[in-house]
């Protein structure tokens, strides 16, 4: 609990669509700030390394694709327990299962492509940040 900082991703469906602006309201709304932005186009290998811990998975093919199928936006968000609020903002990973008003279910377009990433605890959050960002690039 107290002021966390969290990593978020908005993923290239919802870039392609123009979502960018929507979805970082929703968040700003929610009382997290952004505290360091960058929009990047990643190569697969980069997609592979950051979604490493899923590699056993059976959607490792078809995620590392897509995360490298156009922008993304890679964000900090710094907040009052910022890990959890930004998955409550974000919605369930299947957008079927979101809750009303959640980034979500008001955008995902299925499971996989599904519009923002969001830390799953501090320690990934503290892991994802350093892989995408240097010290000096938080700005908060
Ligand atoms: P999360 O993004 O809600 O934390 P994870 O289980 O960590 O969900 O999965 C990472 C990402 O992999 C999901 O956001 C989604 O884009 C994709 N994904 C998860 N499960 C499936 C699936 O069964 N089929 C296709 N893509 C999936
Ligand atoms: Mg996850």
């Amino acid at each position: 609990m107290g002021i966390e900082r969290t990593f978020s991703m908005i993923k290239p469906d919802a870039t392609k669509r123009n979502l960018t602006g929507k979805i970082i309201a929703k968040l700003e709304e929610g009382g997290l700030r952004v505290v360091a932005s960058k929009r990047v186009h990643w190569d697969r290998a980069m997609a592979e390394k950051f979604y490493g811990i899923h590699a056993d998975k059976p959607f490792f093919g078809e995620l590392t694709e897509f995360m490298s199928s156009g922008p993304i936006v890679m964000q900090v968000l710094e907040g009052e327990n910022a890990v959890l609020k930004n998955r409550e903002i974000m919605g369930a990973t299947n957008p079927a299962e979101a809750d009303a008003g959640t980034i979500r279910k008001e955008f995902a377009q299925s499971l996989g492509e599904n519009s923002v990433h969001g830390s799953d605890s501090l320690d990934n959050a503290a892991l994802e940040i350093a892989m995408c960002f240097s010290p000096d690039e938080l700005v908060g």
